[in-house]
């Protein structure tokens, strides 16, 4: 059965859209994470070894990184292309349960192949199984189930013939795509059955792109022709779908300004004249301007999470049509529902959409707020040096910056990373992305330890670009050991670390909902008879075979990325950072705050609270 599903998988192609419209043909699989253990290493993983030559295995260090990598490789290809993670029962399987939770958040793809316990039962209870005293079919890979959009457990070889397909079908299928897992008792990986010879040979996939229904399609054209000052909120589908061109020639055609989420940032490059920009909690404060006054805001392959919408308060005024592939997204928030592929359905509005434009004034105020944002971007991410510690978006310019003198241009070469920390805030405000894909944040579970191992997968799907892994030490310290992996496997990212010393945006959080500072940062959490925590990042990074360095200034970090850049080997640069951040820009988001509390400052935040959430959408 084992030889059998990795057949059918190396024999896997897609018809893959590249970013200047161009299609090839390429292997769907672009291989297999793995960690073996008595689960898989005798079934899988001997049809893994038989078949090397077609589907590459990568061992890695820990299988809820490993997942993410894997993750971070559909993600970077616009989830044309996957990759396989397989596991060893028990806690090989539930390590990667977090990692299942991301890619389903995020709606993307990845075959995660956990072993599990004998379908015959005859040796129960094995090493690692978990054993339920009330429900006899149950086994750690259940933890799958709530965080995957496909489940299914094999308890008979031939069942590969339907599982499988039903696997690869969920996660090609735009609007239901996700992690599909194939849950593999040992025993049945070993058996064998008779396979059909057209299951090795599996026809090319493509994914599909639906379009919109006519009465839907009339609505969404009816109320954009009485919009005068429309809003296009873009997000993730817009590049899943491979739509930047619809978007722009729709944006250009009828003057909307454009707003990015965090999964959408790099929809349009970022110095498009209607480009507003990041907007919502981490917005700018142009964009978050403009989403207050506009009348319709149109959403297009986003999830309208909080963050987008600050905690839906930032735009109740607009009405809103949503257009997106998956009718839960379309239907959120009683917006006016345009199910669709968004490239197709952007094309399809343009049939009733002849002549309607936003009114002139609206459009041109968005290109002033567009050059305003972007002349304010250049100089809060500009060093000026002082004595103090720099803060964030002055290494996100010397990041951007140590490009040029390469005679490159970081926008169209550089992809950022990042996923949890006061990074991504000041990355959506603040990095500038030239070309879709540029822009890689996790921000729907913003799992930290998803950076380093998420650099890796980006780096195996984009060799030609520097993968740029942006990380706050908290993050860097959950979970690192993927970057010995990205040493051993030759796939060079530059990780640069921003130690502030804690969990900088939780403290913050922390103080601003009016609690004290607590268990936060480092030096806070020392208790009687402990120890100062000083940690050498890069002696670690180090150790693990990456070149690495601690820089005192900003200078000296600009200096450092260009030596990165020329290396050909995994790069860490650290540097002390300050708990500044960026004030500019954001928008309320809700947080609950205790409506009883003996302290001033938390019954003060109560009262801010219960004021703001008066202007919540309901
Ligand atoms: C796995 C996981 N645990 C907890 C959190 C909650 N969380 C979000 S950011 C953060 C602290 C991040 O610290 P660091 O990476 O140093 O970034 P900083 O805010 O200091 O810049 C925490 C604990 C999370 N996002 N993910
Ligand atoms: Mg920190």
């Amino acid at each position: 059965m084992a030889q059998a599903l990795v057949k059918h998988l190396a024999a896997l192609r897609m018809e893959v859209e590249h970013l200047d419209g161009r299609t090839s043909i390429e292997p769907y699989c672009g291989g297999v994470f793995t960690i073996f253990g008595h689960g898989n290493v005798a079934g899988l993983g001997e049809a893994l070894a038989a078949e090397r030559d077609h589907l590459r295995t990568y061992r890695a260090h820990n299988e809820q990184t490993m997942t993410h990598a894997a993750i971070a490789f559909a993600k970077a290809q616009f989830r044309q292309r996957i990759m396989a993670v397989s596991t060893s029962i028990g806690p090989g399987a539930t390590n990667m349960v977090t990692a299942a939770a991301v890619a389903h958040v995020n709606r993307l793809p990845v075959l995660l192949l956990p072993g599990d316990v004998f379908a015959t039962r005859r040796p129960d209870p094995v090493l690692q199984q978990i054993e339920s005293f009330g429900q006899g079919d149950v086994s750690a890979s259940d933890c799958f189930r709530p965080v995957t959009r496909y489940f299914d457990r094999l308890t008979r070889p031939e069942h590969i013939l339907t599982a499988l397909p039903r696997a690869i079908q969920t996660m090609t299928d735009p609007a239901n795509c996700g992690p599909a897992c194939l849950s593999l008792p040992q025993d049945v990986q070993a058996m064998a059955f008779d396979c059909p010879e057209d299951f090795l040979n599996p026809g090319v996939l493509r994914f599909r792109r639906p379009p919109a229904d006519e009465r839907e399609l009339a609505n969404a054209i009816a109320l954009l022709r009485g919009a005068k000052c429309p809003l296009i909120v873009a997000g993730g589908g817009v590049l899943y779908s491979q739509a930047w061109v619809a978007l722009r020639a729709f944006v250009e055609t009828h003057g909307v300004p454009v707003v990015e989420s965090h999964g959408g940032k790099s929809s349009l490059p970022w110095d498009h004249p209607l480009n507003l920009g990041a907007i919502g909690v981490d917005g700018v404060s142009w964009a978050n301007e403009m989403a207050r006054e506009a009348d319709v805001v149109f959403a297009v392959g986003t999830r309208l999470q909080d963050f987008t919408t600050g905690s839906h308060a930032l735009f109740p005024q607009a009405q809103l049509l949503s257009l997106n592939v998956q009718p839960y997204d379309a239907g959120k928030w009683s917006g006016t529902a345009l199910v669709a592929d968004a490239r197709v359905g952007l094309g399809q509005l343009e049939t009733g959409l002849a002549g309607w434009a936003a009114d002139a004034a609206w459009t041109d105020r968005a290109k002033q707020q567009a050059a305003a944002a972007n002349a304010r971007i250049t100089e809060l991410t500009t060093n000026v040096p002082k004595d103090m510690l720099p803060y964030d978006a002055e290494v996100i310019g010397a990041v951007r910056d140590s490009a040029t003198e390469l005679g490159l241009d970081s926008g169209q070469h550089d992809v950022a990373l990042c996923a949890a920390g006061t990074l991504p805030a000041e990355l959506h405000k603040l990095w500038r992305a030239s070309l879709p894909g540029n822009y890689h944040m996790e921000y729907g579970y913003s799992c930290m330890g998803y950076e380093v191992a998420g650099g890796l997968g980006v780096k195996m799907a984009r060799p030609d670009q520097e993968s740029i892994v942006l990380v706050g030490d908290g993050s860097y310290m959950m979970a690192n050991s993927e970057l010995a992996t990205s040493v051993m496997l030759g796939q060079k990212i530059i990780v640069v670390v921003l130690d502030n010393r804690g969990y900088g945006c939780i403290q913050r959080l922390q103080t601003a909902t009016g609690s004290p500072a607590f268990n936060n940062l480092l030096d806070d959490c020392v208790p009687e008879g402990g120890e100062r925590s000083s940690i050498d990042f890069a002696m670690h990074a180090r150790s693990m075979g990456a070149d690495a360095v601690h820089v005192k200034d900003v200078a000296e970090l600009k200096a450092a990325m260009v030596k990165a850049r020329q290396a050909r080997r995994t790069q860490v640069i650290v540097i002390d950072t300050t708990h500044t951040r960026t004030t500019d820009g954001g928008c309320w988001w809700e947080v609950a705050i205790p409506e009883v509390s003996g302290r001033a400052g938390v019954r003060e935040a109560h009262e801010r609270y219960t004021q703001a959430q008066r202007l919540q959408r309901l």
